[in-house]
C-alpha cells in the first residue's frame, strides 16, 4: 500500500483534504474525484457509523485521495476497526498526554513496532497482498490538539515515537482557551497555533488544520501548516447553494461554513 498525503507531508508538499459528515457514497465519490488529496470520514461527529466506513472507503479506493478517519475517541480498539475497514490514516480528537500518544501510535502499527492486532481483511482487498508488509510505514497516526491540557502538553506530544501529525480542532481550542468559538483572531488562539506548529516543526513531524471555512483554510500554509480541510461536504453544499440561490434570485444570501 501507499500513503500519498503521507509522502507529500514527509517531504514538504502542503496538501488540502475535505470532511466528509455524509453516510453517502456518492458525496464521498464525487469528492475523491474533484483533487482533493484526503477525505476525512467523521466518526466522532459526522453522521456515520462503521458500516457506512465500509462502504464510503472502497467509493474513492483507486483514486489519488487518501482515506482518512475521525475516530470517536483514543480506543485502540476503534483505531483497529478503523484501520481495518481501509483507511489509511487515524485522527484521533482530545488528546492531552504523551502517553496517550504513544499508544495511539501504537495502535496504527503491526509488531514489533506496535501493537496492532493482524486481520488485514479489507486492506488486502483495497490495498494489495502487500498490506501487511508495508503498512507499518504508511498508515498516519494523527492526534488532535485541541484541549488546555493537551496544548500545555503539545511539545512532548508532539516528540512521540512513530506519529506521523498533530491535528487542530479550532472550536474545541477555542473553548480549551477559554474564548468565544470562532474568534481566530484573538492572541490566545494565535499564539496556540503558532505553538502547535513550532512544537510539529521541532519535532520533525507534519501538522495539520480543520479549516472551518475556505477563507481559514486559505491562510494555514502561511501559518505554517502542512495539510487542511478546504471544508466539509455539508458546508460545501450550503455555501455553493447559497451562492446559487443569490445568482438566480439576484437577492445575495447569508454564506455559512463551518460543519
Ligand atoms: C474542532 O474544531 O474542535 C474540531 O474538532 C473540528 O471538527
Ligand atoms: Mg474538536
Amino acid at each position: 500500500m501507499k500513503n500519498l498525503s503521507l509522502a507529500k507531508w514527509r517531504s514538504g508538499e502542503h496538501s488540502i483534504g475535505a470532511w466528509v459528515n455524509l453516510p453517502d457514497l456518492h458525496v464521498a465519490e464525487n469528492l475523491a474525484r474533484m483533487q482533493f488529496d484526503w477525505l476525512c470520514f467523521d466518526l466522532q461527529h459526522g453522521l456515520l457509523s462503521y458500516s457506512h466506513l465500509l462502504a464510503l472507503i472502497p467509493a474513492i479506493s483507486g483514486t489519488d485521495t487518501t482515506p482518512l478517519v475521525r475516530v470517536t475517541d483514543s480506543n485502540a480498539g476503534g483505531i483497529g476497526r478503523a484501520l481495518d475497514a481501509g483507511a489509511h490514516g487515524v485522527i484521533v480528537p482530545m488528546v492531552e498526554t504523551a502517553e496517550q500518544a504513544a499508544a495511539i501510535a501504537a495502535a496504527c502499527r503491526y509488531p514489533p513496532q506496535g501493537v496492532r492486532s493482524c486481520g488485514p481483511l479489507r486492506g488486502t482487498m483495497l490495498d494489495g497482498f502487500d498490506y501487511l508488509a508495508t503498512a507499518n510505514a504508511e498508515i498516519a497516526s494523527i492526534v488532535m490538539i485541541e484541549t488546555a491540557k493537551g496544548l500545555e502538553n503539545v511539545e512532548a506530544i508532539a516528540a512521540t515515537e512513530g506519529l506521523s501529525a498533530l491535528f487542530v480542532g479550532p472550536v474545541d481550542l477555542c473553548f480549551g482557551l477559554g474564548i468565544t468559538p470562532g474568534d481566530f483572531g484573538n492572541p490566545a488562539f494565535t499564539g496556540a497555533i503558532a505553538r502547535i506548529v513550532a512544537a510539529a516543526r521541532n519535532a520533525g513531524i507534519a501538522v495539520g488544520l480543520f479549516g472551518f471555512s475556505p477563507e481559514t483554510a486559505a491562510a494555514a500554509k502561511a501559518q505554517g501548516f502542512d495539510f487542511v480541510s478546504a471544508g466539509t461536504d455539508v458546508a460545501f453544499m450550503r455555501l455553493g447553494a447559497t451562492a446559487a440561490l443569490a445568482t438566480a434570485s439576484g437577492v445575495a444570501g447569508e454564506a455559512r461554513a463551518g460543519y
